[in-house]
């Protein structure tokens, strides 16, 4: 007989600015559906179409259920299941073995597979750090945005997302938010019904673009220039709030004097657009101050995208959109909860600290870091890596490399994984993960203000283990003593947040538990009386900071390193610029394997512009390649004017295994670095395009 049917509550743990409130059904400890909690303001009781489906991917039959160890060669993803027991011990032996003579060659490979704060980094880093491994600096995504913030606000601080809704213009900025930050176009809906103008900034015609009033489609990496035109427009027609920029700004004088040489007749050439559409634009931006910009990362993916970050940033202390709760902007609400990251990751285990730490490897540069020798720069060659919550031969940028440093076969390979990822393939011990109905974890968003608790509403699907639990079993079996690795899931989870803080007062971890979400304690116009978090406390238009880092002070616009600006004579060879932002079906590359999201999503394309196509006999439907010097795809061209002439769209992120080439788009993408933060730069890509 059926036991009756209940209710569990959890968290959705994707990298999606919206973390959504769940409700799951179980039946005879089965997952059997997940629907939005229709009482969570932001999840309004919506869930996105792939996660809707997220029982599916739960009780999927090709999740991964037994510890492997490889049989086949690197790469070729032929496994046999070992027990935990043995698992345990092969990884304790080599890991033990290495950092007892080169703790640095040891390094951990993760990112945002899971945005809980148990899962993601908390026993893991105690682990790695107490080890004396290598560190990572995780900055695939939002590094350059998150530092271009920092500098000029003092912390990942923006709008509340519910408020958009009352806007009267907002800015859609290198965001495409009916694929990827679908509870903030439902605010924007309300607004637009209310009269609001949306704008859509961005070089692709996206699925948001098209319903938007007005598309600037610029060219790729050129946001700086544009934000910058806008200010000359503002401080020309004096469309400014003078009292907010004396009271609550600094560096003004200084900010007028850079922006005064971005005449929009500059600007214009710079960002391939009209001159007058950037006049337009500052206008109705500043016309009001209930002027909002839901800015997001696809605009700092290139490699001026902190300064651009920066620039668009102080547009709205400019005109004072900040004294109003439907104006300012919104990249991350991150930096609002108050996470207590070192109680979490506990870095004081460094060998050390806080003074002579081990070495720093940027995830952008895995596929540097895995096939260098070593020396006295660099530091020992690595000789292992433990990659949990991240699928890097899919992801990091320049594959070809990151797919040579994972074949050697001198590198051991740990793999903690939900499925068999491309990653997975190269793995020496794979390690069957958790997902999120069946452990325990605690989440803060980064597109939201609410803090969450996510219970496990099943058992572990087979001998799946929890991230947590999987770095206990292999600290244990290495004869460590250190008791924070020790810790309990529930027991970390209480280390999450500092309750005291005046944005979480009331709320204790039991209590969060039991009421599933807490909203935080924040103002509704959070800076219209300043309160920046900065050095100075105001908006820092000028950052004594960067100054004193020997970096360019004020926000400027650099070319992309891959343009015609900035690169000519690569440009010559390479006239196409590509951009390969994510596909509304997949989530980075979760989900891909989700036959029926698959399916829905078709194959890999490209998009191309006519006037690209023509010159090249490419018609629409033909098989291209996609190439340059550092490697080559093929997809379908979809020939259209949702491209800008110039620019190549591949929408990603496949899985390789599952294209029909066995790449995609990472295989032409390169390990540049981002002006600020060090972020990776996979939209500043050159590359040529033929009929195959
Ligand atoms: N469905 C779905 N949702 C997702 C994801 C996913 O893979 N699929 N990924 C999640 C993750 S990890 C992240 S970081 C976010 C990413 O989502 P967003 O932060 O929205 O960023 P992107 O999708 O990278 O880019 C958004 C838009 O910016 C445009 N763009 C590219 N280059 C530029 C530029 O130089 N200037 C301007 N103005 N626009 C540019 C792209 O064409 C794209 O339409 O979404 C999250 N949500
Ligand atoms: N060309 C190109 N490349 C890109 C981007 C792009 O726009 N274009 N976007 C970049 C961006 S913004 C990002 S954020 C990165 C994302 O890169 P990743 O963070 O690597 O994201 P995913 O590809 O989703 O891989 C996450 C993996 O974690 C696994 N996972 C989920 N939960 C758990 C868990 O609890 N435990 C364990 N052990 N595993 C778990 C999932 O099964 C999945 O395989 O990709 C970047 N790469
Ligand atoms: S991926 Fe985003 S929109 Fe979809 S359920 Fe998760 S948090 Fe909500
Ligand atoms: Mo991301």
């Amino acid at each position: 007989m059926n036991a009756p049917a209940e209710f569990a509550r959890a968290v959705c743990p994707h990298d999606c600015p919206d973390t959504c409130a769940m409700r799951v059904t179980v039946e005879n400890g089965r997952a059997i559906k997940v629907t939005g909690d229709p009482d969570h303001p932001p999840t309004q009781g919506v869930l996105c179409t792939k996660v809707s489906r997220y029982a599916e991917r739960v009780h999927h039959p090709k999740r991964l259920t037994q510890p492997m160890k490889r049989v086949g060669r690197k790469g070729e993803g032929r496994f046999e299941p070992i027990s935990w027991e043995e698992a345990c011990e092969i990884a304790a032996a080599r890991l033990g073995e290495i950092s007892q003579r080169a703790p640095e060659a040891i390094v951990p490979y993760s990112y945002a597979g899971t945005m809980g704060l148990v899962q993601g980094d908390s026993i893991a880093q105690r682990f790695f750090h107490k080890l004396g491994a290598s560190r990572l600096d995780r900055t695939i995504c939002a590094a350059a945005g998150a530092a271009g913030l920092r500098y000029t606000y003092g912390a990942a601080l923006g709008m509340h997302t519910e408020f958009f809704a009352e806007s009267e213009v907002i800015l859609i900025w290198g965001a495409n938010p009916i694929a990827s930050n679908l509870h903030f176009w439902t605010r924007a809906q309300e607004a637009k019904r209310q009269g609001a103008t949306l704008i859509a900034i961005d070089p692709y015609r996206s699925l948001t673009a098209e319903k938007c009033h007005q598309h600037i489609a610029l060219k790729p990496g050129t946001d700086g220039a544009l934000a910058l035109g806008m200010m000359h427009v503002l401080i020309v027609e004096d469309r400014l709030d003078h009292d907010y920029i004396a009271a609550h700004t600094h560096g003004y004088e200084a900010l007028k004097a850079r922006a005064l040489t971005y005449t929009p007749a500059h600007v214009a050439q710079i960002c391939g657009i009209d001159e007058q559409a950037i006049v337009d634009l500052a206008r109705l931006y500043g016309s009001t101050r209930k002027a909002a910009i839901r800015m997001n990362y696809g605009l700092q993916r290139v490699r001026g995208g902190g300064n651009a970050v920066r620039a668009i940033a102080c547009l709205p202390a400019l005109t004072g959109a900040w004294r109003e709760r439907a104006g300012g902007v919104l990249l991350s609400s991150s930096g609002w909860a108050p996470t207590d990251a070192e109680a979490l990751q506990r870095p004081d285990l460094m060998p050390g600290w806080p003074k002579q730490l081990p070495r720093t490897i940027n995830m952008n540069q895995i596929g540097d870091a895995l096939t260098h020798a070593g020396d006295a720069a660099f530091g020992p060659k690595v000789e292992a890596i433990v990659v949990y919550n991240s699928n890097p031969v899919a992801v990091a940028p320049d594959s070809g490399k990151v797919a040579a440093g994972f074949a050697r076969e001198d590198l051991f390979t740990i793999v903690l994984e939900q499925f068999q990822t491309d990653s997975a393939d190269y793995a020496d011990l794979l390690l069957p993960a958790t997902t999120q109905l069946e452990h325990l974890d605690v989440h803060k968003s980064y597109g939201h203000t609410h803090v969450m608790a996510n219970l496990p509403a099943i058992a572990p699907v087979g001998e799946a283990r929890p991230n947590t639990e999987i770095f206990r079993m292999i600290a244990r079996k290495m004869g460590l003593t250190e008791p924070a690795l020790f810790e309990s899931d529930d027991e970390v989870a209480a280390q999450a947040f500092r309750w005291d803080d005046p944005a979480l007062a009331g709320t204790d971890w039991e209590t969060l538990k039991s009421s599933g979400w807490v909203k935080l304690k924040i103002a509704d116009a959070p800076f219209a009386n300043g309160g920046f978090r900065t050095p100075s406390g105001k908006c820092e238009f000028h950052s004594n900071v960067l100054e004193r880092a020997g970096l360019d002070p004020l926000p400027d616009y650099l070319p992309p390193y891959e343009s015609a600006d900035g690169a000519p004579e690569l440009a010559a060879r390479y006239p196409l610029a590509m951009i390969s932002p994510p596909a509304r079906n997949f989530l980075n590359s979760t989900f891909v394997n989700v036959e029926s999201l698959r399916a829905t999503e078709g194959e890999p394309h490209v998009d191309l512009n006519p006037a690209d196509a023509a010159p090249r006999g490419i018609e629409d439907g033909d098989k291209v390649r996609i190439f340059n010097d550092r490697g080559t795809m093929h997809a379908r061209a979809r020939v259209s004017e949702r491209a800008r002439e110039g620019l190549v769209v591949g929408l990603s992120i496949w899985w390789k295994k599952l294209a029909p080439d066995g790449r995609n788009a990472n295989e032409v993408t390169s390990q540049a670095l981002t002006d600020l933060g060090g972020s990776a730069t996979f939209y500043d890509c050159l590359v040529e395009v033929e009929r195959a």
